[in-house]
């Protein structure tokens, strides 16, 4: 996939999500393996530890259902400088924490792309889209925001970091999306997000939507990072999570999709959300998405040919 080396970057942020837990998820991830696979399937590793928060400021919205807006700008500052910075020297991996996390990973990840040239493209696994504003969040759990934020929609100015360089809706695709409040609906119909609802996955299989996609990025030489959100999977393989929504991807779904995104060659970050080892049984939540993660980055039980997406500049 890469020569680079991996940049593991623990964010053990949990103020995102509705309940406490997911700080665990970079102790867990590290006990689960995550550094020893990844080193087996022949990488350099760097564990750069876990990043912590900037100083709070004292920050109020008029949508009073918001918990946490100081923590989380405060992360989403911290991880974008961490993400920008490990990207330069490698496939940064960040071992979440609660979602939130990604408004931070994406947008360092973008800005980096933007100095670079380089279209940026996300894969988004997860139930749930994370399309909210913080005007349309009622929940008020933040990590139901960062695809809203990373790609630019209003009323994120004066709270979180300003966008070096906004994803393009058109570059986001999202598979196993199941559970989606009014507000995402209707933002959603006219996004351009690209949405694969498990319905979608149901009827066409993971391969030929996700071939799709990967065309695209490789059609603009691309770097694509992907997103995974524990809940993407379904709860009776990955109980690990706070928030279960039943019909999910199956093991071989999930493992289809990491072995397809490695043949492609075209992924340069990724980030394991929302695992919560509180609520985990005997770390199979955590040993899966590192099983996951070997797909990812090459494991793989036999030679096989594998459909090429190369980029071929026009001339
Ligand atoms: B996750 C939710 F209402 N949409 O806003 C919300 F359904 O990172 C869930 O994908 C958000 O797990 C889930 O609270 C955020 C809810
Ligand atoms: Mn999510
Ligand atoms: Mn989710
Ligand atoms: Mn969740």
């Amino acid at each position: 996939m890469t020569s680079k080396p991996c940049i593991v970057l623990g964010v053990p942020v949990q103020e995102g999500a509705g309940r406490l837990g997911c700080d665990m998820g970079p102790s867990a991830f590290r006990t689960a393996g995550l550094i020893s696979e990844l080193q087996n399937l022949g990488y350099i590793v760097e564990d750069r530890g876990n990043i912590a928060p900037r100083p709070l400021r004292d920050l109020q919205h008029p949508n009073l259902a918001i918990k946490a807006l100081p923590e989380t700008v405060a992360w989403t500052e911290a991880i974008a400088e961490a993400a920008y910075q490990a990207s330069r020297d490698g496939m940064p991996i960040f071992a979440g924490g609660d979602h939130s996390l990604s408004a931070g990973s994406m947008t360092g990840l973008a800005r980096r792309a933007a100095e670079e040239g380089r279209e940026f493209f996300v894969l988004w696994l997860d139930s749930h889209p994370d399309f909210h504003t913080l005007t349309t969040t009622t929940s008020g759990n933040l990590h139901g925001v960062p695809m809203a934020y990373a790609t630019g929609r209003s009323g994120f100015e004066g709270y979180f970091p300003a966008l070096a360089a906004p994803i393009k809706p058109q570059n986001v695709c999202m598979m196993g999306i199941r559970s989606v409040d009014p507000a995402e609906r209707s933002a959603l119909q006219t996004a351009g997000v690209t949405v694969h609802d498990m319905r979608s996955i149901d009827e066409n299989g993971v391969v030929s939507l996700l071939d799709a996609f990967l065309k695209r990025v490789a059609a603009a030489n691309g770097v694509l990072h992907v997103s995974l959100d524990v809940d993407f999977l379904d709860p009776a393989i990955a109980p690990g999570v706070g928030t279960t929504v039943p019909g999910g991807a199956t093991f071989r779904e999930a493992h289809l999709i990491m072995e397809i995104l490695h043949d492609s060659g075209l992924v340069g970050s990724l980030d394991l959300v929302e695992l919560n080892p509180f609520l985990d049984e005997r770390g199979r939540t955590a040993l899966l998405m590192v099983d996951l993660v070997a797909s990812l980055m090459g494991r793989r039980v036999l030679d096989r040919p594998t459909q090429s997406y190369r980029y071929t500049p026009k001339i």
